[in-house]
């Protein structure tokens, strides 16, 4: 199993696509789990390459390449991430916040939510307040779900939370924020109603507010 994480992440951090397919099928049809080949393979492998831009040895069109192969990956193993016969739980809106434009873990928690048998709106990234609170108006979800990958959008969770209040929407509807220097202690101080760290807690918690 290990060689087959291996060549995985080798190859999404070179991004060499092809050989991403080609070794997450192999992997799969070698009965490696795909929550093995998600965890140790394919989000290790973005965590190196975070470690390698932090470093100066990956500049931003590494970074952009290594994240369409890791996506590429993730399609693969999309359905078996799906759960089997579920009931439709409830609606969320989903969107990476303003200013923004990291979306792989906030695919990831849409897509883990769909699996488990939420309706999804995903607004994408860049996602204005204003944006939301039009998209709450027009889906009522259940639940909204706010992403931020970098320490200057997150403040804009908290902007998008101010724009569901002014608009009379704050109480309607409840609030999940994530994404890599989220914590707990900062979902609380801007009103969010829950933090996940991951996308199967996003699941886990989703379920417990609805
Ligand atoms: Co950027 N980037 N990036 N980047 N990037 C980070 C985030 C960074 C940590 C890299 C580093 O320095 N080590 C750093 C942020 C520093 C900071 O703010 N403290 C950074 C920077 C600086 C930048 C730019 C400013 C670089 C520049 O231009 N000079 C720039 C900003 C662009 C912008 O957004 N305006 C930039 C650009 C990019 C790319 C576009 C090239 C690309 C993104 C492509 C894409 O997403 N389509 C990119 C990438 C790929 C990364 C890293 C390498 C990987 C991110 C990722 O996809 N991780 C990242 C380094 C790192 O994270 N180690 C980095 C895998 C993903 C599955 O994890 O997104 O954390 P994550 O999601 C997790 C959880 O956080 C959680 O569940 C997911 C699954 O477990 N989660 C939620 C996420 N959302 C959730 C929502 C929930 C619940 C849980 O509820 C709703």
């Amino acid at each position: 199993m290990e060689t087959f994480l291996q060549a995985i992440s080798e190859n999404v951090i070179s991004g060499n696509k092809a050989n991403v397919e080609a070794k997450v099928r192999e992997a799969l049809e070698a009965s490696v789990r795909p929550e093995e080949v998600l965890g140790g393979a394919l989000i290790a492998a973005m965590e190196e390459v975070g470690r390698r831009f932090e470093s100066g040895a990956f500049y931003v069109p590494e970074m952009l390449i290594a994240a369409r192969t890791m996506q590429a990956g993730l399609s693969i193993i999309k359905p078996y991430l799906v759960e089997e016969d579920v009931q439709a739980v409830g609606k969320v809106v989903i969107g990476t916040v303003k200013g923004d434009l990291h979306d792989i873990g906030k695919n990831l928690v849409a897509m883990m939510l769909e699996g488990a048998g939420f309706e999804i709106r995903d607004l994408g990234n860049d996602v204005s307040p204003e944006a939301f609170v039009a998209a709450v108006r027009e889906h009522n979800p259940d639940i909204v779900g706010m992403s931020a990958l970098l320490t200057t959008t997150m403040q804009n969770m908290r902007a998008t939370l101010e724009a569901l209040g002014e608009a009379g929407l704050g109480g309607k509807v409840k609030k999940i924020v994530g994404g890599a220097p989220v914590t707990q202690a900062f979902a609380q101080e801007i009103g969010a109603d829950a933090f996940a760290p991951d996308a199967s807690s996003a699941v886990r918690v989703a379920k417990t507010l609805v």
